[in-house]
């Protein structure tokens, strides 16, 4: 047995032998990295502080005039490109000009997560997806590379049970004890995210699921880009906004209309779709969430991070920090579908979460970042 599969049998072991998390710990209970963490009340401690804080929040249009200080890197024009990749229409990246910010929260609301303390933070300019890579943009990879990802290696990966067919529900013999709603499905893959009976034809548009850190590594890469460090990730979530909890403000829904696509109902019995997704939705769906445009950076789906995981950090001022030099977990931002106020209050621009790099679920994916512009799209910036 390879080093890979053994990772993943003790990730398995670990999951069955998880009996005392906390139902609040779901989303982490992939990797079984909540077993130790505080239970619901006392990680939830604070997270009232969205609720009647007066914030400077902003309309949609307010928002959306913003960005007229915002280098945005379009498609147009694509066909006079000589470079033989072409840029989608979901692949659009945003200067992301560098400077001073907070990194963290000296009031935590998941302690345990290590979202403490508040550090002075300086970044250098960078360009960041807009968009989560989508299932059109990871087809275009894995056409031109043959690449297969370590789900479709290993021949299965997790997904929400409330999502599956009855079919492939009967064909499943294991569970999490612990975590029920998160399910084993053979051949559930980028391709198929609820398994063989289904396929992403109808959602080319929705982010990319079921890949792993080491496959969102070599998907950036091949587009000359990496993935953001959490710093940047977290910087480009504030969008310059301080004190705030999400990219837009402190109100989870201003004006009552929503920003992001989180889970509405009792998890995981119910899912009332008030948002109007179960699961994934579109890359380009929901408002543009702050200056930057950035779209659905909380919410939809996780976000890997470039960072190893740490939960201990200092309160001394950095600069481009990178997160702890080694580990056996990658940082994770955003939240996704699956994340509820009560049980998982994880779509906050401060809020991280950890699984192994080899991981994989149908509420994981990423964008890519980059120092420079990749050349592919420099003739399109050079147009603006
Ligand atoms: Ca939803
Ligand atoms: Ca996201």
């Amino acid at each position: 047995m390879d080093s890979k599969s053994m990772s993943r049998v003790f990730l398995l072991s670990l999951l069955l032998v998880l009996l005392t998390v906390n139902f609040a710990s779901f989303e982490e209970s992939l990797d079984g990295s909540c077993g130790n963490k505080k239970d619901g009340a006392e990680r939830l401690k604070g997270s009232d502080t969205s609720c009647g804080c007066k914030s400077n929040r902003k309309t949609n249009k307010e928002i959306d005039d913003d960005h007229s200080d915002v280098t945005v890197v379009t498609d147009e024009g694509q066909d006079e490109l000589n470079d033989e990749l072409q840029p989608s229409y979901t692949d659009n990246m945003v200067y992301i000009q560098g400077g001073q910010f907070t990194m963290g929260l000296n009031d935590p609301i998941l302690i345990a997560d290590g979202e403490y303390p508040a550090r002075g933070v300086t970044v250098s300019s960078f360009y960041m997806d807009m968009h989560e890579v989508s299932n059109q943009d990871f087809e275009r990879f894995v056409n031109a590379t043959s690449y297969k990802t370590e789900a479709e290696s290993f021949g299965d990966s997790f997904v929400l049970q409330s999502l599956l067919s009855e079919q492939t529900l009967k064909s499943i013999t294991q569970a999490v004890a612990a975590a029920p709603w998160w399910l084993p499905v053979k051949g559930a893959s980028w391709k198929h995210p609820e398994g063989l009976d289904t396929h992403i034809k109808d959602r080319m548009d929705h982010p990319v699921v079921h890949v792993s850190w080491n496959d969102a590594v070599k998907y950036c890469n091949w587009l000359n880009k990496r993935l953001p460090t959490e710093a940047e990730w977290e910087y480009t979530c504030q969008g310059g906004r301080k004190n705030r909890l999400y990219p837009w403000g402190n109100k989870e829904m201003p004006k009552g209309k929503h920003y992001m696509n989180i889970w509405q109902g009792k998890f995981p019995a119910e899912n009332s779709k008030e948002d109007g997704y179960i699961s994934t939705a579109p890359v380009t769906e929901f408002p543009a969430q702050n200056k930057y445009g950035m779209k659905n950076i909380v919410g939809n789906v996780w976000e890997w991070t470039a960072d190893w995981w740490q939960v201990n950090h200092s309160s001394a001022k950095s600069k481009n920090p990178t997160g702890a030099i080694s580990g056996k977990d990658k940082v994770k931002k955003g939240g996704s579908y699956m994340c509820h106020k009560d049980t998982c209050y994880r779509y906050r621009c401060a809020a991280r979460s950890q699984n192994t790099p080899d991981s994989s679920a149908g509420n994981l994916g990423f964008r890519c970042a980059s120092s420079e512009l990749p050349k592919y799209l420099q003739r399109n910036n050079d147009e603006l």
